[in-house]
């Protein structure tokens, strides 16, 4: 394996320094403070961090409910009426996760994205506090702030709303802004965002999600836990701030999930902020997301009564796996998990360490190797790892696939080429297998045409969502089709030229965010314009929230999207029929 060289990451002559951007945002703190709000009123305290060490003190559960309608009054509508509707059913709500939209990562004055999300957009400090304000329960602002172009604006406004735990470093790494090249200035805006939270007279979390950041693409456990020790050293010990994890989507088995919650738990500093749902395991049917709803809401209580870490526990709604979700469906989902936790209470007692305590030790000790084979490789390469502006951007553009290649904790197999996990993640095995059930359940004959059709397919997404486009490169490397990677998060114009470039046939894209139809637009116009044009199949969710829309709910597009130009696909084998279909048309 070839070891790292500066010159590969860093080319540039100079970088900005990273002890004048710390300055720069310590300063700022002289100016900007946190804010007060109804929920740091109502609780007497200075901080969330202060409020979850004292209710983790007390062995209580939290809860956390994620929302973020695309109307801001919506999204007030919906925070008040949650609040009341818990506390009606004799409960506590803790904590809000307000989902902003993707184009919030762009500076105030720039902020006309020409593609919205399904998110919320919000612009002034009053539309901050005004949600703040909206009733006493945590807000935590993790999306979109820290870990953009705008981090250090966005941090700023959500301080001075009064929110004390603040996001998410973890899409620092893996989000990309379309059309936004310039990484150095989004790393200097974070790391000045971090040191204006370290800076606060009060404690402040400094958040990141690692399914959002490398985890969900890791292979191993011990290497997520090896990126929490490396995250702790940039944000804690050089930037001076008080880093909190949050884990979940992809953490879909029960007992890696609670082995991997104690791991954290063994190296945490600061409180978490929340475990978010395993939302990788729910699909289109809603009975049998119920069953994974309590499954893992289980685990996480468990985790939280045996070692508490400050987390809350977050119920997702089972309609996830369509759509953002609406109110009535969050309240459900809520009442639900605070039925099994009164329920589950007993099971604590005949919860065994014999299987869990190893899983935990190969875990934290896999997580230290990783980190310290990592600072070392830094070091060699000529990385300044005392510098939080090198240390970030490196992890950035080394991306997670090179680094657990490199640094993981994991041996590689003789002859082989990847490092064999200590502790498997089980996400990325999950879609292999997936690829390869859907090429096994495949009509021969539709598998044969496809094979002797010879094609090459450029395979794309248009937001940070990969395993669509995993899924895709699995089945037609089962196919023998050639693949042209037109990258994630790829503008139309890229996806276009790499497509053009590496002779394609067609175009797969798989798109989840909400902009099927606009990308899709946007795609065909430049394929007008380049004069160039193969087929596109398309993906994953397609749907929009129409303009104007006072629901904020999104809606299925598909049918717009095939006016479009485009062919929809509900899944991979609609598109393997229609490359048959192709390949007999060709032959005759
Ligand atoms: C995993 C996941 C993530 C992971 C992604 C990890 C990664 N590296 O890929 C993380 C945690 C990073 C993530 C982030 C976000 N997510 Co997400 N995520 C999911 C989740 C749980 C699974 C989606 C998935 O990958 N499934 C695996 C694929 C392989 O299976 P599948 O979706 O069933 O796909 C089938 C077909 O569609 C087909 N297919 C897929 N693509 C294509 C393409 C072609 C050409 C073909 C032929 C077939 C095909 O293949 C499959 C089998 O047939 C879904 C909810 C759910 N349970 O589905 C939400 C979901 C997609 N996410 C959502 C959102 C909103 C986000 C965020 C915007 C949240 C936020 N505010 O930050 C961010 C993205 C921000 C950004 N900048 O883009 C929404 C989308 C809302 C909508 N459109 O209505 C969903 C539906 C959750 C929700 N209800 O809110 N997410």
């Amino acid at each position: 394996m070839k070891a790292l060289d500066r010159a590969d990451v860093l080319p540039e002559v100079q970088l900005p320094r990273g002890a004048d951007i710390l300055a720069q945002g310590r300063r700022a703190a002289e100016r900007i403070t946190v804010g007060r709000s109804p929920f740091l009123e109502h609780y007497g305290v200075r901080s969330e961090a202060e409020y979850k060490r004292r209710e983790a003190d007390a062995g209580r559960i939290m809860f956390h409910a994620h929302i973020g309608f695309r109307d801001p009054a919506k999204t007030r509508e919906a925070w008040a009426r949650l609040y009341e509707a818990v506390e009606k059913a004799g409960h506590r709500l803790d904590r809000f996760g307000l989902s902003f939209d993707w184009c919030m990562g762009f500076p105030l004055s720039q902020r006309k994205a020409p593609m919205h999300g399904t998110g919320m957009v919000l612009g002034e400090l009053e539309d901050w506090i005004a949600l703040t304000h909206t009733a006493p329960v945590a807000a935590h602002f993790g999306d979109h702030v820290i870990g953009t172009p705008a981090a250090f604006e966005n941090t700023a406004l959500a301080l001075q709303a009064g929110c004390t735990a603040i996001g998410n470093l973890g899409q620092y790494f893996m989000f990309r802004q379309p059309g936004w090249t310039d990484d150095v200035s989004i790393t200097t805006e974070t790391v000045k965002a971090i040191a204006l939270a370290g800076a606060q007279p009060v404690d402040v979390l400094v958040h990141a999600n690692l399914d959002d950041g490398f985890a969900s693409l890791f292979s191993d456990l011990a290497s997520t836990l090896g990126a929490v020790l490396v995250e702790q050293y940039i944000v804690e010990d050089l930037c001076g701030a008080q880093m909190s994890h949050c884990f979940g989507n992809t953490f879909s088995r029960a007992l890696t999930r609670l082995a991997f919650q104690r791991a954290l738990a063994a190296v945490a500093r600061a409180p978490g902020t929340m475990i978010y749902g395993a939302t990788t395991l729910y699909g289109p049917n809603h009975a049998a997301n119920y069953a994974a709803l309590g499954n893992y809401l289980r685990v996480d209580a468990l985790g939280q009564r045996t070692r508490p870490t400050g987390h809350a526990i977050t119920p997702v709604p089972v309609t996830e796996a369509q759509r953002i979700p609406d109110v009535d469906e969050i309240v459900d989902a809520h009442l639900f998990a605070r039925r099994l936790c009164e329920l589950e209470a007993p099971l604590v007692a005949q919860h065994s360490e014999e299987e869990l305590s190893p899983l935990v030790e190969t875990i934290v000790a896999g997580g230290r190797r990783f980190k310290a084979r990592l600072l070392a490789g830094f070091e060699a390469a000529g990385i300044d790892v005392a510098d939080p502006v090198e240390m970030l951007l490196a992890l950035r553009r080394i991306g997670p696939k090179r680094i657990e290649e490199l640094y993981g904790p994991g041996a590689v197999p003789e002859g082989g080429s990847r490092r064999h996990p200590l502790v498997p993640t089980g996400s990325v095995e999950d879609i292999e297998e997936m690829g390869r059930r859907c090429v096994g359940r495949l009509a021969p004959e539709v598998g044969e045409r496809v094979r002797n059709g010879r094609f090459t397919i450029c395979v794309a997404t248009t937001d940070v969502h990969e395993y669509g486009k995993i899924l895709l490169e699995g089945v037609f490397g089962r196919l023998d089709v050639r693949i042209v990677d037109g990258g994630t998060s790829a503008v139309p114009a890229d996806v276009v030229a790499r497509a053009r470039a590496g002779g394609a046939d067609a175009i797969a894209l798989s798109t989840y965010n909400g902009i099927a139809l606009e990308y899709v637009r946007a795609l065909m116009a430049e394929m007008e314009r380049t004069g160039w044009r193969v087929p596109v199949y398309i993906g994953g969710r397609l749907n929009r929230i129409p303009d104007g829309s006072n629901t904020s709910m999104p809606v299925d597009v598909t049918k717009e999207v095939a006016a479009a130009g485009a062919k929809p696909c509900a899944d991979v084998a609609d598109m393997l029929g229609a490359l048959a279909a192709t390949a007999r048309d060709r032959a005759a």
